[in-house]
C-alpha cells in the first residue's frame, strides 16, 4: 500500500503499475528494466511534461489527424500503463491498433489483445491469428507485422520503441511518431517526431491535442507538421536536462 502523501508518490504507483501488468502476463521482464530507464529520465526532466515536449505533441496530433492510414503500435509497457488512452486515441483518430511485441509470446499477445478489448477496442491487429508480413532489414518475430496494419500505414504512433525497428519503419517511408523519455536513444533520434514525455502523460496530452486541431484546415497542419525539427526538440531537452541541475530553466 502506498500512501499518497509519499513524496514520490505518483513515480510509486506507476512501479506497482508495471509490476502489477509483468504478474498478469502483460508486461516482458525486461519491460520492467525498461521502465526504470524511463523512470530515470522523467526524474532528470522534473516530471512534467517540457514545453518542447508540448511542441513534439502537437506536432505529432497534427501528422496523425492528416494519416490516411494511422496505426497505433501497442507493446507491453503501453498496454501496461495506458491502455483505455490508446483506445481513446484511435476512436479520436480512427486510427488502427496493432499489438507489436519486441519479446513475442502467444500468451503476452492473447493477454494485451484482451486487455485492450476490454478498455473497448473493437478490432486490434498483430494477434497470432492473423497472417503477418516480414519488414525488410529485420530479423525475428519483432520482423512481422500486420498486412493492415502498420505494414500499409503512412503514419505510425510507436511508444517506446527499439532502435532497430525505428530505423525499419523509417526506411519503409513510414513518418514515425515515438514517445521516449531518452533523447539520446537511437529511436528518439530516428524517429520523424519524437515526444520526450512520459507515456502516462503525453498520451492524454496527445488526446486533447488531436480535439483541439481536428477542425483545423489541412494547410496549417502541413504547416505545423512541416515547422518541426526533431534534432532541435531533442536538444532542446538536452538542455533542460543540464541547466535544470546547474542552473535556472524555463520548463
Ligand atoms: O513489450 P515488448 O516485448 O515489446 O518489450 C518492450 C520493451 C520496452 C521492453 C522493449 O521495447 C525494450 O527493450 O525497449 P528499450 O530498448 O529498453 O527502450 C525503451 C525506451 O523507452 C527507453 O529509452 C526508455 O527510456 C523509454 N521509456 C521507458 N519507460 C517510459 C519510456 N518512455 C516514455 N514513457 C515511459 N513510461
Amino acid at each position: 500500500m502506498i500512501h499518497n502523501d509519499h513524496p514520490r508518490y505518483e513515480s510509486l504507483k506507476l512501479r506497482a503499475k508495471v509490476v502489477e501488468a509483468y504478474k498478469n502476463g502483460i508486461l516482458a521482464d525486461s519491460g520492467m528494466i525498461a521502465h526504470g530507464r524511463g523512470e530515470a529520465f522523467d526524474y532528470l526532466l522534473g516530471e512534467k511534461t517540457s514545453s518542447n515536449a508540448k511542441k513534439a505533441i502537437k506536432a505529432s496530433a497534427a501528422a496523425l489527424i492528416l494519416a490516411k492510414n494511422p496505426v497505433i503500435s501497442v507493446n507491453g509497457n503501453t498496454a501496461a500503463l495506458v491502455p483505455n488512452e490508446i483506445v481513446t486515441l484511435a476512436d479520436e483518430l480512427h486510427a488502427k491498433i496493432e499489438i507489436n511485441l519486441f519479446h513475442r509470446t502467444h500468451e503476452r499477445v492473447s493477454n494485451i489483445e484482451k486487455l485492450l478489448k476490454e478498455a473497448g477496442a473493437k478490432n486490434i491487429l498483430g494477434t497470432d491469428q492473423e497472417e503477418k508480413v516480414s519488414i525488410r532489414g529485420l530479423e525475428g518475430p519483432r520482423a512481422t507485422t500486420s498486412k493492415d496494419g502498420v505494414y500499409i500505414a503512412d503514419v505510425v504512433l510507436v511508444p517506446l520503441e527499439d532502435g532497430d525497428r525505428a530505423e525499419a519503419l523509417i526506411k519503409l517511408g513510414k513518418l514515425l511518431i515515438t514517445i521516449d523519455l531518452n533523447p539520446l536513444s537511437r529511436t528518439a533520434k530516428t524517429a520523424t517526431i519524437t515526444i520526450v514525455d512520459n507515456i502516462v502523460r503525453a498520451v492524454p496530452n496527445l488526446i486533447e491535442a488531436v480535439k483541439e486541431l481536428s477542425n483545423v484546415d489541412p494547410t496549417t497542419l502541413h504547416q505545423i507538421v512541416k515547422g518541426f525539427n526533431n534534432k532541435k526538440n531533442l536538444q532542446e531537452s538536452l538542455q533542460k536536462i543540464s541547466k535544470k541541475h546547474t542552473g535556472k530553466v524555463k520548463t
